[in-house]
């Protein structure tokens, strides 16, 4: 299953970073079945920044790169109706 690598909870919200926050989000709001992995040690992600994935070979860093790769692999479920006029 793809893993989602953030940071943990804080002070009561998901995420403390706004990037892991909208990946969390989007995951959810797409129903792409993910679990989530708890890391407080960015370094350890490729770009040296969280969020990350690890999908099968795949491990990839920037909430947006991931966001496109995500739409490749499973389609666009959340925009896939939107024209360019609406
Ligand atoms: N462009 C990246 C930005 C990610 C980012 O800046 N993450 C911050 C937390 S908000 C981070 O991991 N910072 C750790 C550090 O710089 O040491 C994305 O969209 O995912």
């Amino acid at each position: 299953m793809l893993k989602l690598v953030q940071f943990h909870p804080a002070f009561g919200v998901r995420d403390m970073s706004p990037f892991c926050l909208k990946l969390e989000t989007y995951l959810r709001m797409a129903g792409i079945e993910h679990e989530v992995v708890w890391n407080s040690n960015p370094r350890s992600a490729p770009k040296g920044k969280l969020p990350c994935i690890v999908d099968g070979d795949v491990v990839m860093g920037d909430s947006s790169l991931i966001i496109d790769y995500l739409k490749v692999k499973f389609g666009d479920p959340l925009d896939e109706r939107l024209s360019a006029a609406h």
